[in-house]
């Protein structure tokens, strides 16, 4: 038997609704966010799942989480699967979730189907990919990658107040092993497509050849606290501006073909029901379209939103400093690999290219990486109501066994 054909969709199935009920939401999503007890809860509950498959854990500085399938020959470098276990604030049940469980499934039916492999296989679990609870996402990645120095990401703060160095070490996810220092030589993510393609081509397999190029920064509009029953004349309203920058680079986003642009978050002050918001400050996420840098669609907001504010008499300013990700092209000859394991399938499949940022973003800085998506209903992800189809994620998961089997030299 293939370990493709030993892949039990069942099993992953039975796995990912279990995932989902740690940090269950009322909506029927998760939610998980990083570093918190839920997080661990998680990670416990993966921990768990690699020993009965008779993987060994580990952990890196960075906190993130490998669990190894040994190989024959230890001196080969790994073949790396995996994805995210930490959720956004009202997340999914899919959203990084199938990655990790998806690459234990597949390493199980290795063990099922007695396929040896030369190389060991590790299965992964990146930490705080999401940046829901702190203003970076990826973190665990850029770490492992060099993008990022554990310094700088234990430095972070997050919205609800403790620094990311404090939470890592009060949830215990470090381990001694130095971010990177293990040798890999591929690393293959799934992941659902968050985006309505394959539904609508009634596709099951998306071949990711990269991810679109993500910048982020702030927008700080001050004006004037005062009494909410001052007269409407001479007012400073920070919010109210707030508004006019967040239509106006909206609109920019939508005449941009293809990129995007989203305000997904606003801190107003004083925030107090009978006060005139006296400063905003906004996070702005930019994407460009397919594989083409958004750094001028950037600078066209850096034009608009001045204009947008004539007459407010509110002052703005753009940060000069924008966080930086991708993007990203994945590697050529690994990418023929899954096309050629999806061919065995017998299964149709998309080239594509990722709205979303992924670990593999980072992680293809330092090891040959490509992703396989499969289709998710209506497009809709970062929701309680983000659904995946069993047979598509059985499907995926054969296709992944059986690359890692190619990968790590099955005998
Ligand atoms: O923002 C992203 O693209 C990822 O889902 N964190
Ligand atoms: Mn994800
Ligand atoms: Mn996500």
């Amino acid at each position: 038997m293939s370990a493709g054909a030993a892949v039990s969709g069942d099993r992953l199935w039975s796995d990912l609704m279990a995932m989902a009920e740690v940090g269950a939401t009322p909506e029927g999503g998760s939610r998980r966010l990083a570093l918190t007890d839920e997080d661990r809860a998680g990670r416990d509950l993966f921990a768990g799942w690699a020993r009965e498959a008779g993987l060994e854990l580990r952990a890196d500085r960075a906190g993130n989480q490998f669990a190894r399938r040994p190989g024959s020959d230890p001196s080969l470098p790994a073949v790396m699967s995996g994805s995210h276990l930490d959720t956004q604030p009202n997340g999914g049940r899919f959203d990084g979730v199938f990655g990790v469980l998806a690459a234990l499934e597949a390493v199980r039916a290795l063990n099922d189907a007695g396929v040896q492999t030369a190389a060991p296989i590790d299965v992964v679990n990146w930490t705080n990919e999401e940046g829901g609870r702190f203003p970076r996402f990826c973190t665990g990645s850029a770490v492992y990658a060099g993008a990022a120095t554990l310094e700088d990401v234990r430095a972070l703060q997050a919205f609800d107040g403790p620094l990311y160095g404090d939470e890592l070490d009060r949830v215990g996810f470090a381990g001694d092993e130095e971010p990177g220092s293990l040798p890999a030589s591929a690393y293959v993510e799934l992941h659902i497509e968050q985006g309505p393609v394959l539904e609508s081509e009634g596709v099951p397999l998306g071949v990711v050849r990269g991810i679109r190029g993500i910048r982020k920064f702030g927008i700080e509009l001050t004006g004037r606290e005062e009494h909410a029953g001052s007269p409407m004349a001479g007012r400073r309203d920070a919010l109210r501006a707030a508004a006019r920058v967040v239509e106006a680079a909206g609109e920019l986003g939508e005449a941009a073909g293809g990129a995007s642009v989203t305000v997904g978050r606003i801190d107003v002050e004083p925030n107090a029901p009978s006060v005139v918001p006296g400063a905003a400050r906004l996070l702005v996420d930019v994407r460009g379209a397919a594989l083409d840098p958004p750094d001028d669609l950037i600078a066209r907001i850096r034009e608009v939103v001045p204009a947008a504010l004539t007459g407010t008499d509110v002052a703005v300013a753009v940060d000069e400093d924008v966080w930086e990700y991708g993007p990203v092209a994945f590697d050529p000859d690994l990418l023929d690999t899954l096309r050629a394991a999806a061919d065995r399938s017998g299964a149709r499949w998309l080239d594509m290219v990722s709205p979303a940022g992924h670990d593999a973003g980072y992680v293809a800085r330092r090891v040959p990486t490509a992703m396989l998506f499969v289709p998710c209903r209506d497009g809709l992800s970062h929701h309680p109501a983000e659904w995946a189809e069993p047979e598509h994620l059985e499907l995926a998961s054969r296709v992944l066994a059986d690359t890692l089997a190619t990968l790590a030299g099955a005998s």
